[in-house]
């Protein structure tokens, strides 16, 4: 029996489930770099050559360990640009009897095997993806009836289902579930953050790097300096410094903001979660183990498990169970196209322009960038789900769309009207400048909140709160923000709406 496996681009992964059971005489990895994948968002050049060095490196490991591999690099005259189409090729070329495969990771890719499937005459197994702590089945059980899905609940149910952090007498180790309120603190310019481990390209990744170049000089984004893990070793390696060097301030600074550091405390794991290279459980069981023997605080180990165990999760939980209506919802009505300054960081708007150069130079910037800059202001300014899902795919390194959609449509814009977060997450200047340093050297003034050179934050606001009265005023999360409007005389609600207007009328 002659098999054809397939091996997505964010499967690199020796366990996976299309891997156990292969036959290392017969059998064959199907791998590709294709146009479509690489095109149909445009992908940050970075992200693209990761991927491609990161799936180079996995075929040749799986060379190394025996198995046959037939790897279409990018400019291979048999690349056909599509997975179908390779696959089709893969057909004739291998006469197999048996196609197999785990279930891709994104909506529009699953849909089409799936049709693929169904019209090929041959055998086409498509399983599971085990790599989860949650199946889709498990989430979809746990949500069918509730009238809101908090991830708070399921996060515990995951810590209990998967004894973390948890004490014998099944309550949560350090009597709380969660230490969220211990993680906020202000940024100290004054204390050391440790450089991010730096991976040197080696000859795979270089030509990666020069074939980018060369095929996607029109994508978004800096190809300098180069540093991410493209194996698994590697990512092993950055998965333990971080371990070593930076979750100890992980809790405290995760919300912290600081000029020119685009790294802060942050583990800069989840690439490599997203393409295989690590594992959640692996990453979860080093951060629970180094609690228990580095003694390390529990806000910054329980923080940082959340994040792998609670939110990544169920955002995926939440993609499969709401998918595909998930992507068309809008539920403020927003249309406003996305500013230029998306794309050049050309504004005057500090924290903006300091959130878009990092996404720019590393096709990365942290949570609190994406959310409360970047998210913060796209809410506020009302630019369209579709517009700003579309950037967010192509920008970051780790983002796909099963985790990217949730994150954006259901956290940053209320897309879906409260499915995912409780209330919509705006704020003024204030809490941009309480956790930053972005505010002092920026030309608006975050203590003003009307006027000439008011930091726009600040009356977007309030301008947000009064654009959608209609539709959140009732959201008990939203109560004191709309009794202190209530409370606001009729000249300053009309001076908001003025400089918001000249503000929206004079950014593209
Ligand atoms: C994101 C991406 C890119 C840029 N390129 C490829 C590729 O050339 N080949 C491939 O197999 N996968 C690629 N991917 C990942 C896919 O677009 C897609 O997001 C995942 O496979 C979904 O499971």
């Amino acid at each position: 029996m002659k098999t054809v496996r397939l091996v997505l681009g964010d499967q690199l992964d020796f366990c996976i489930a299309s891997l156990t059971d292969i036959d290392p005489v017969n059998d064959i990895i199907l791998m590709a770099e294709l146009k479509e994948e690489a095109t149909y968002v445009k992908h940050h050049k970075k992200k693209i050559a990761f991927i491609f060095s990161a799936m180079r490196h996995f075929a040749e490991e799986c060379r190394l360990k025996g198995w046959n591999v037939c790897y279409i690099d990018y400019d291979n005259l048999d690349n056909k640009g599509n997975f179908l189409s390779q696959i089709q090729l893969a057909i004739e070329k291998f006469s197999p009897d048996k196609l197999c495969m785990v279930e891709a990771g994104e909506y529009r890719l699953r849909q089409a095997f799936k049709e693929f499937q169904v019209e090929t005459s041959l055998p086409f197994e498509i399983r599971k993806d085990t790599r989860f702590f949650s199946s889709e089945e498990y989430f979809r059980n746990w949500a069918d009836g509730r009238t809101q899905l908090r991830m708070e609940y399921f996060y515990r149910e995951m810590r209990r289902k998967h004894n973390v952090l948890m004490n014998e007498d099944a309550t949560p180790v350090g009597g709380k579930w969660n230490y969220d309120s211990e993680n906020r603190m202000s940024p100290d310019s004054k204390k050391h953050i440790p450089s991010p481990t730096k991976i040197k390209p080696d000859k795979i990744t270089r030509d990666v790097i020069e074939l980018v170049n060369n095929r996607f000089s029109d994508h978004f984004g800096s190809l300098d300096k180069f540093h991410y893990a493209v194996t698994r070793k590697d990512a092993l390696l950055i998965l333990d410094s971080f371990i070593e060097e930076r979750l100890l301030n992980f809790g405290a600074f995760q919300d912290a903001m600081l000029v020119d550091e685009a790294w802060m405390y942050h583990s800069h794991t989840g690439l490599y979660l997203n393409i295989g290279l690590l594992s959640p459980k692996e990453v979860v069981s080093r951060a629970e183990q180094a609690f228990y023997e580095q003694n390390l605080p529990l806000n910054s180990v329980e923080g940082f498990i959340r994040q792998v165990l609670g939110w990544r999760e169920y955002v995926r939980g939440l993609y499969w169970y709401k998918m595909p209506q998930y992507a068309s919802m809008n539920y403020l009505e927003l249309t406003a196209p996305l500013p230029d300054f998306y794309w050049s960081a050309q504004t005057n708007l500090k924290c903006v322009s300091q959130s878009v150069s990092q996404t720019y130079e590393h096709a990365y910037a942290h949570h609190i960038q994406r959310l409360m800059i970047l998210g913060n202001y796209a809410l506020l300014t009302g630019i369209s789900p579709e517009q700003l899902n579309y950037w967010f795919l192509c920008v970051y390194v780790d983002a796909y769309e099963w985790v990217e959609l949730p994150n954006v449509s259901g956290m940053v814009l209320f897309a879906d009207g409260g499915i995912l977060a409780s209330k919509p997450y705006v704020s003024g200047g204030a809490y941009i400048d309480r956790m930053s340093n972005y505010c002092s050297s920026c030309i608006y003034n975050v203590k003003k909140k009307t006027g000439e050179n008011a930091c726009p934050f600040n009356y977007l606001y309030w301008n947000f709160l009064m654009s959608h009265e209609d539709k959140l005023k009732n959201n008990p999360r939203m109560g004191m923000m709309y009794r202190t409007l209530s409370k606001m005389s009729d000249a300053n609600k009309n001076q908001i709406k003025k400089d918001s207007l000249n503000w929206l009328s004079t950014q593209n």
